[in-house]
């Protein structure tokens, strides 16, 4: 198959997820083009066989708002016809769904179908703003299938847009032989040279992952635990963190590294990874340090629960017990029996539920599907 795959190029998710998929489906001997308006994150175009499509956006005086959806556009149907794409995969409904059946308009009768990945924020947030409600239903009601990457986000796109069609839910997935526990002496050396635990946290940085919930935890950690913090990514507000560690203290024993490519080198050093984000439609970052055999430590909304199980592979923390995490992650750490099992059962979850190859075989079947006639 000859399939065109449109995503964000960002740190986030939804542009991960898109990548390791293009990079898993060219492996197995299809032909994939990506577009996005940047090389992603985690692309090696030539070691991952994906051609990359750079979207330029032109710009003229006239333009107050450069417009990224027709560059697109015209980039995807110039390309769907001189490579003979069979069909466009596209992660993140806005504006990128809209783009291809654009393109499918511009391109008939020749047939195209397109399917859309929902990730999250494009139902949640983005979709639900009035400016962009009745773009996302028409990109809803008129992809050839749809995906949610949870249980949790298909009921909230049914909820809110009233779509009865078929949402199939394919969650996310992480590469086991990628994302592994490493020989722990040696990886933690940079963050714990005294032997200290480790605590990291990975994001953008939006308000929505609420970054300084985990300061606040790690400061109370480290009252009874010799702790160092990792904080990885940027965004709005990381300067809050920062300034909220010094205000608490914990200045000294925190690191913040900004934007990381290569997680599979840092997760691996960590004994708990926190997320304790306002609501996640799936939480990729978390599966990626259960993968590494790291504890996560995430808020029972949305999606997380559908990855997490409170007390087996992790501690899933309700809303009204946010105060009491640093509490719940100092008695875990002391423990260290109840530690090595937790480590062990997340690790085994990464493996059984959420390992890439069983995850690919779905995706895979799904573009054979549209491309047959029914
Ligand atoms: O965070 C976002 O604004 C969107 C998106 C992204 O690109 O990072 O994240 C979403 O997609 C990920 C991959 O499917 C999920 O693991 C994240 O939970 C989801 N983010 C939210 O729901 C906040």
């Amino acid at each position: 198959m000859k399939i065109g795959v449109v995503c964000y190029p960002t740190f986030g998710g939804s542009g991960v997820v898109a990548t390791e998929l293009s990079r898993a489906i060219a492996k197995r001997g299809h032909e994939i083009h990506l577009f996005s308006y940047a090389p992603p994150a985690r692309l090696d175009p030539f070691l991952d066989g994906v051609r990359l499509h750079e979207v330029e956006v032109s710009s003229y005086p006239l333009f107050k708002y450069p417009p990224y959806d027709l560059a697109l556009s015209s980039r995807l149907a110039e390309t769907v016809e001189e490579e003979d794409l069979d069909l466009v995969h596209v992660h993140y409904a806005i504006p990128h769904t809209v783009a291809a059946l654009l393109v499918k308009t511009i391109l008939h009768p020749r047939p195209l179908p397109v399917i859309t990945t929902l990730h999250g924020t494009d139902i949640t947030i983005v979709g639900q703003d009035p400016s962009y409600a009745r773009v996302t239903r028409y990109a809803l009601n008129n992809s050839d299938a749809i995906t949610s990457v949870s249980d949790y986000l298909r009921e909230e796109t049914r909820r809110t847009f009233g779509v009865e069609r078929t949402i199939e839910v394919i969650p996310n997935f992480v590469d086991t032989e990628r994302f592994k526990p490493a020989e722990r002496a040696g990886v933690r050396r940079c963050f714990a040279k005294g032997g200290e635990r480790v605590l990291m946290h990975a994001s953008n940085f939006r308000p929505v992952k609420r970054a300084d919930l985990v300061v606040e935890a790690f400061a109370r950690v480290a009252q009874d635990h010799p702790a160092t913090l990792v904080m990885v990514g940027d965004g709005p507000e990381r300067a809050r963190c920062e300034a909220r560690a010094s205000e608490l203290g914990v200045k000294e024993r925190t690191r913040f590294l900004g934007s990381q490519a290569d997680m599979e080198h840092l997760l691996p050093a960590a004994d708990v990874y926190l997320l304790p984000s306002e609501y996640e439609s799936f939480g990729l970052s978390a599966l990626e340090a259960m993968a590494c055999g790291v504890v996560p430590v995430v808020t029972n909304a949305g999606g997380l629960p559908e990855v997490v199980d409170d007390e087996q592979n992790g501690l899933l923390i309700d809303e009204a017990e946010l105060g009491e995490m640093g509490a719940r992650i100092s008695a875990l750490l002391a423990d260290a029996e109840r530690l090595a099992g937790m480590r062990e059962a997340a690790r085994q979850t990464a493996e059984t539920r959420f390992g890439r190859d069983a995850i690919v075989d779905r995706y895979e079947a799904l573009y054979e599907s549209v491309l047959t006639p029914a």
